[in-house]
């Protein structure tokens, strides 16, 4: 039998068989002679790694179908798209009612005693710490997978310096300070550290190194379709941006993810390419200056900047927040 020369086609076989299709379509879709089709999955059938790749595709069918029912039985649910907006939730009711469910919230009145609020503007910025170096991630529209790739296109600039281009830029997708530039570990920044707030002892005032994060850039910065892995309290200082999240029940449906990035455009989906994109139920919030969003670990955001924008985020909850996988994250 000639099997197929290209590893990747013959992948494709194996993944196709296990989800199910019949050889014959497999040939079809693969552009293949059925007769090769057929031979192979008899001869993985006979193989000792054909029984532990069923067994591997048995498993993840098995999940994979209880994502499909929890997604049509949210469909019979209210149609509600928009995160809720709550003014103040106590440590146990946010724990138990949000954190634990996975539910993104957005908390409206609980960043009242962010000192950041106040103070943290352009001038004060550039006045007390604008001879700070700091990486910034560059010509992010001409790089593929920007976010993922941002410490190869990060370069140091002033903080001075970068607070005059976005005041003369206003809007632009090019340069962006974002968590995994690590503004806040700078020791000339820990000041900053004084003017943030700790939910009413939700979040650990012991573990912010390491896991407070600065965002800085114009209207019209994006953050791509990606998910972290731990649990992420976004909170807003100035200006105001745009969420779309996606439930990681939706996961299965996107099938390029590079890391944890989907190169779908979540605004503004290819449905050739995605036909499944009409499937995601996609959940919006907006977030403006006292504004807290729980981002849940896992699930898929897109983020636009309506203006320029400075936020924290913060993964230093008092509750468990450390899911390792097989990969690396902020968050
Ligand atoms: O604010 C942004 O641009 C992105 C925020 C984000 O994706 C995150 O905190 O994980």
């Amino acid at each position: 039998m000639r099997i197929p020369a290209d590893p990747q086609k013959l992948a494709r076989v194996v993944e196709l068989h296990y989800e199910g299709n019949p050889a014959g379509v497999i040939a079809r879709t693969l552009k293949l002679p059925p007769r090769t089709v057929s031979t192979l999955i008899t001869q993985l059938g006979r193989h000792p790694l054909g029984a532990i790749a069923l067994n591997l595709a048995e498993r993840s069918s098995r999940l994979a179908w209880h994502a499909r029912v929890r997604r049509s039985l949210e469909q019979l649910g209210a149609p509600e798209r928009k995160v809720p907006r709550i003014p103040r939730l106590g440590r146990q009711q946010f724990l138990e009612r949000y954190y634990a469910q996975q539910q993104p919230v957005v908390l409206t009145k609980m960043m009242g005693d962010w000192r950041a609020l106040r103070r943290w503007t352009l001038p004060f910025l550039k006045e007390r710490f604008g001879e700070v170096p700091l990486k910034i991630a560059h010509q992010r529209t001409s790089t593929e997978f920007y976010d993922l790739n941002v410490h190869a296109i990060s370069e140091s600039m002033r903080l001075g310096d970068f607070v005059d281009w976005i005041s003369k830029v206003k809007t632009s997708n090019e340069r962006y300070l974002v968590a995994n530039n690590d503004g806040l570990s700078s020791p000339q920044l820990a000041p900053l550290l004084d003017d943030i707030g700790f939910f009413g002892g939700m979040m650990d005032r012991k573990r912010i190194p390491g896991s407070v994060y600065l965002w800085l850039g114009p209207g019209g910065t994006i953050t791509p379709l990606h998910h972290d892995t731990a649990n992420i309290l976004f909170c807003q200082v100035r200006g105001r941006k745009r969420f779309k999240l996606v439930s990681p029940l939706y996961s299965e449906l996107l099938d390029d993810v590079v890391s944890y990035y989907s190169p779908m455009d979540l605004e503004r989906p290819d449905h050739a390419r995605y036909p499944f994109a009409r499937q995601l139920k996609v959940l919006e919030a907006e977030v403006g200056p006292g504004d807290a969003l729980l981002i849940p670990a896992g699930y898929w955001h897109h983020v636009r900047s309506e203006s320029i924008s400075l936020s924290v985020s913060m993964t230093n909850f008092v509750f468990p927040n450390d899911f390792p996988d097989s990969g690396s994250g902020y968050g």
